[in-house]
């Protein structure tokens, strides 16, 4: 088996056999799904597994958080602490590797996913966050924020409501730095998308202004590769990559079958699959040295990615004293000394104050102090009183300004105002 199939087979079956033991779970999506996962995480992803708080690495979203045992798989293989026996523990209590992926919990989870849609809006306010701080901190010859957000989207990701709304604020806003890759394998839960989602999905995305591609079979390696360069290449669109899979791939009898969504494959089935893939039936929950070397690289790489980025940091410190030391102050999410100087007392009277015109007092008087409190309103600001006095909208192109029009998308903000905390360095705010 070429090396590249021996670790594209490694994700499958390691997931298919922890979701068997587990006696519950999702094969399909990690299955239909690791030729791209595994593209992305062996030869883009910036990352750190030995120290996954890096400010500026990658970010990656798995939207489609049911699929987690793909996370998981990819987290344990690249070497960040989850260890095997926490993936035999797969949707146990108490384990790191609950049924859905949870923030705070494993180490490289960025967000909190399931409720499907979420983790697409979530990972365009990290893409925000990014254009924000570089925008605020970035200098000639001192690119200290420049990293990418990733997210795997699936079917249902894009029939919810939410991702509409944030792919339409993400194109408005041309994040080129957003790139995701849809597991377009034209099933959900009920059966064929047919049944309820035939709109084209490919001329929408670039409707919404985004730079659109397909791959035509998500077994090519090397066609995933070429469309991830180009969509990094696409600074001034978000990206996003139509790639035809088929769930549960590598199973005869279960593979392109809403069967194999959401639940353990059987043992019999498994074992059908392991001869498919040319897999070794015993032992179980074999990872070859071979593929784990090919993962395991990340720790190096994320090392001196890493390394490189603390020294240039360091040389920014020394040039730009101030700038350094407000943006430590951010990213360790700390407020700046006196920051409540300024707030305003309201005495009791009769009549009282309208508690938006109170609210707007108050937000101004801390956004003086707290440069890192920015966001806005559901096109709501001149009501909820949310913009922030003499300072600019953020737009495309103008991205150090702090006053946000997400239009009229609530859903979508709540999710993208919750991106842009998870990414660190920004305290979001957003009124209806
Ligand atoms: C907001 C929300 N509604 C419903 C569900 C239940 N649910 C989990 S997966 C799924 C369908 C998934 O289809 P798809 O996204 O295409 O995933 P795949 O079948 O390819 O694994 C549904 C409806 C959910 N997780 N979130």
């Amino acid at each position: 088996m070429k090396l590249d199939d021996l670790c594209v087979n490694t994700i499958r079956v390691l997931s298919a056999e922890c979701v068997e033991k587990a006696k519950s779970g999702h094969p399909g999506m990690p299955m239909g799904a690791a030729p791209m996962a595994y593209v992305l995480w062996t030869k883009f992803l910036k990352h750190n597994p030995h120290h996954p708080a890096w400010f500026n690495r990658d970010r990656f979203v798995l939207s489609a958080g049911h699929g987690s045992m793909l996370l998981y798989s990819l987290l344990h293989l690249t070497g960040y602490d989850l260890p095997l026996s926490e993936l035999f523990n797969f949707r146990q209590w108490e384990s790191k590797t609950p049924g859905h992926p949870e923030y705070g919990l494993t180490p490289g989870v960025e967000t909190t996913t399931g409720p499907l849609g979420q983790g697409f809006a979530n990972g365009v306010g990290m893409a925000i966050a990014e254009r924000y701080l570089a925008a605020t901190f970035n200098r000639p010859g001192y690119e200290i924020i420049n990293h990418f957000t990733y997210a795997i989207v699936s079917d249902g990701d894009l029939m919810e409501g939410i991702s509409h709304e944030a792919a339409s604020l993400a194109g408005h806003l041309r994040l080129g730095n957003l790139i995701y890759l849809y597991d377009d394998n034209h099933i959900s839960i009920e059966g064929s998308t047919e049944l309820a989602f035939t709109e084209q999905r490919t001329a929408r995305f670039k409707a919404y202004g985004w730079h659109v591609q397909q791959v035509e079979d998500g077994n090519d390696l090397d066609a995933i590769e070429k469309a991830i360069v180009s969509a990094q290449k696409e600074t001034r669109k978000p990206s996003f990559i139509a790639v035809r899979t088929h769930i549960g791939y590598g199973s005869p009898n279960k593979q392109g079958k809403a069967s194999a969504h959401g639940e353990p494959l059987g043992k019999e089935e498994l074992t059908l699959t392991k001869q498919q893939l040319g897999w070794p039936l015993e032992p179980e929950f074999s990872v070859p040295d071979e593929a784990l070397k090919v993962f395991r690289a990340a720790v190096e790489q994320g090392k001196a990615e890493e390394g490189r980025w603390t020294s240039l940091f360091d040389r920014y410190r020394k040039a730009f004293p101030d700038q350094a030391k407000t943006l430590d102050q951010w990213m360790k999410r700390e407020l700046p000394e006196g920051w409540e100087a300024d707030l305003p007392a309201f005495p009791a009277d009769p009549k009282g104050a309208a508690t938006r015109a109170a609210s707007g007092n108050v937000l101004n008087a801390l956004a003086k102090r707290i440069k890192n409190l920015v966001g806005g309103s559901a096109d709501l600001a001149p009501s909820n009183q949310t913009l922030i006095k003499g300072e600019g909208d953020f737009q495309a192109e103008q991205f150090g300004s702090r006053n946000f029009r997400f239009g009229v998308r609530e859903h979508g903000m709540g999710a993208i105002l919750n991106g842009m905390a998870l990414h660190g360095g920004m305290i979001p705010y957003g009124g209806t």
